[in-house]
């Protein structure tokens, strides 16, 4: 799905600001269509942004259901005649939309976009009311996966994975327009042949006209370097310089749609020109083996929750930079698509995730609830979980299929993955994951508890992509055991010859609690954690990659094992560097491999 954009025949409007807002847990609103009117009793709520954090009290913080957004909007004079479209870039984790009082769309999935061509409702130059209710409910329906309880308090949700469930809409939401015969999607796959580099697209030509497409590939300087005709081809880029890590070169493809001499639409796709491949146990970008340096990440900042924002996306970078890493895994679900765009620029590398976490309920039923659940049943996750398992699958690579940056999809993290009922729950999606994307390898991440020879999914796995808590969940305080049974488990996964990326690996630390002894918790321990760790991966040639958990501090829900939630962040959760961090920099910006 393309994102809107301002160009020669194309124009937006965010959205964002301050919107009417009100909670609604009875679940009062749709009933009594609350929708058809301006929303009475509404207070006002930030958006982009998660609501939990910016109420103070219990209610919001524990809030189980419905949450209704309104907004008023002037749908530009200037759009006459023209497709008008609303978009939200997200709505976590349901949503239905009504504009003036009629329903336009429904979606579930609280991580990718959706939209609706609005044009029959508006009227250009004049006001509408946009009216979203937004559900945050987690269920075997859902993914990810979560149970609802009664009790005489109310409704609470428990879910099996460890990041507290922010909930609103936490990216952009747009009006925008678009000529009634418009770009309606476009892929770029690229190649690299001898010094050129290769670029297959296609373009989808929709709406009511007819056109022909015409793409002209521009450098970073604006110069053509290679021009196209139709709605698929290849261009050539004779002496190309190619997208790598470090150094995100960028190609812009001004794909237009053509009547006579009449340039019906215009779209700006960026262009990234590079290679993925894996060999044997190498990752190849470019082909080039690359080592992952960098982490595992949250949307997570104070205040805002989950809520997409600029100011921590720049910062965050630069922190990545500062410490010497070159990728991340976008754990647990898709971010915010101005995340990829500035990867795109920055040349960093990521593996992109899907919202499938949690998918463990012998595990995490055992560590929750007390309750011990077998996960993949018609009672729990079945079809229904399997088909949004799908959907998530199928959003998230038509949304990001076209950036440079991203070298992977990761269909779920730390599924229960031992078991039959696994085995061939995963099988399908990893085929959807590889039709849907030839181009790109297609991994999930294993957990401890499915070591090597007891997985029966990591088979299918391109890479093997490993959570791995030696030193913290096991062996903990115990560094010397934690050592050994880390590279007696190595020695299996070494033999597979696939390439291996340490997706998770971390303790807790408060930042400032200091040992002399390198007491757990302390920064001394996460220090001498990390060292351990890095001694096992240097001993393999088959690592390829090392990912931190975390990059900050995040909240969690409660729990027993959780200090104001997971403190395993080399930054605090307001970016502020633990001891841990000048360890990593050392390491990461002098690593020779
Ligand atoms: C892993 C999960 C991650 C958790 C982490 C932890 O993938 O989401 O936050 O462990 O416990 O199981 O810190």
């Amino acid at each position: 799905m393309l994102r809107p954009q301002d160009t020669s025949t194309r124009e937006r409007k965010p959205l964002g600001g301050l919107w009417s807002f009100r909670l609604d847990a009875a679940g009062d609103g749709r009933r009594d269509q609350w929708f058809a009117a301006p929303l009475a009793d509404a207070r006002e709520m930030a958006v982009p942004a998660s609501y939990n954090d910016i109420i103070p009290g219990a209610e919001s913080r524990d809030h189980v259901g419905d949450a209704w957004y309104e907004t008023t909007a002037v749908v530009p004079r200037g759009w006459a005649g023209q497709r008008i479209v609303l978009r939200f870039d997200s709505a976590t984790h349901a949503a239905v939309v009504w504009v003036d009082g009629v329903e336009v769309m429904a979606h579930s999935g609280g991580y990718t976009p959706f939209e609706a061509d609005i044009t029959s409702l508006v009227e250009p130059g004049q006001k509408v009311r946009i009216t979203a209710v937004v559900n945050n409910e987690l269920t075997f329906e859902t993914v990810p996966p979560g149970i609802i309880n009664d009790t005489p308090e109310g409704r609470r949700q428990v879910y099996f994975h460890d990041f507290y469930n922010f909930a609103g809409l936490h990216r952009q939401v747009w009006l925008y327009a678009t000529p009634t015969t418009y770009v309606g999607d476009i892929t770029v796959v690229t190649d690299i042949d001898g010094a050129d580099g290769v670029v297959d697209y296609a373009v989808d030509v929709a709406g009511d006209g007819t056109a022909e497409v015409r793409v002209r590939l521009l450098d970073a300087d604006g110069t053509e370097v290679a021009t196209g005709a139709g709605a698929s081809g290849q261009l050539r880029v004779p002496n190309a310089h190619l997208w790598a890590p470090g150094d995100g070169y960028l190609y812009t493809a001004v794909v237009e749609l053509v009547d006579g001499v009449e340039v019906v639409d215009s779209y700006e796709q960026t262009v990234g020109i590079r290679t993925v491949k894996v060999d044997g146990a190498k990752f190849l970008i470019n082909g080039e083996p690359f080592y992952f340096t960098g982490f595992g990440r949250h949307e997570d900042t104070p205040v805002r929750g989950k809520g997409h924002d600029d100011a921590f996306l720049v910062h965050d970078f630069d922190l990545m930079n500062w410490i010497g890493a070159n990728s991340f895994r976008t754990s647990h679900y898709p971010y915010a698509e101005e995340v990829y765009d500035y990867a795109d620029r920055q040349g960093i590398v990521v593996i992109d995730e899907t919202t499938a976490v949690g998918l463990n309920l012998g595990l995490m039923g055992g560590v929750f609830g007390g309750i011990k659940l077998e996960t993949f049943s018609p009672d729990t996750l079945g079809q229904v979980a399997q088909d949004a398992h799908r959907q998530v699958i199928r959003e998230l690579i038509e949304r990001d299929k076209n950036h440079p940056c991203v070298v992977m999809w990761s269909i779920a993290n730390e599924p229960e993955s031992h078991t039959d009922a696994s085995e061939q729950y995963f099988r399908p999606l990893f085929e959807l994951a590889r039709e849907l994307d030839p181009s790109r390898p297609v991994g999930f991440v294993n957990v401890m508890m499915s070591p090597h020879g007891g997985c029966k999914v990591a088979d299918m796995s391109d890479v093997l992509m490993l959570n791995r808590y030696y030193g913290w969940y096991v062996d903990h305080s115990d560094l010397g055991n934690a050592e050994r049974n880390w590279r007696k488990e190595m020695d299996g996964w070494a033999s597979e010859n696939k390439p291996i990326i340490i997706t998770e690996y971390g303790a807790d630390t408060i930042a400032g609690m200091h040992s002399v002894n390198g007491d757990p918790w302390s920064e001394e321990y996460q220090r001498d954690y990390l060292e351990m760790n890095h001694r096992v991966f240097d001993d393999y040639e088959q690592v390829v990659g090392e990912h931190v958990w975390n990059f900050a501090d995040f909240r969690t829900s409660n729990a027993i094992f959780r200090v104001g939630g997971n403190k395993k962040g080399i930054f605090t959760q307001d970016r502020k560097p633990k001891a841990a961090a000048h360890l990593l920099r050392e390491r990461w910006t002098n690593l020779g491999r």
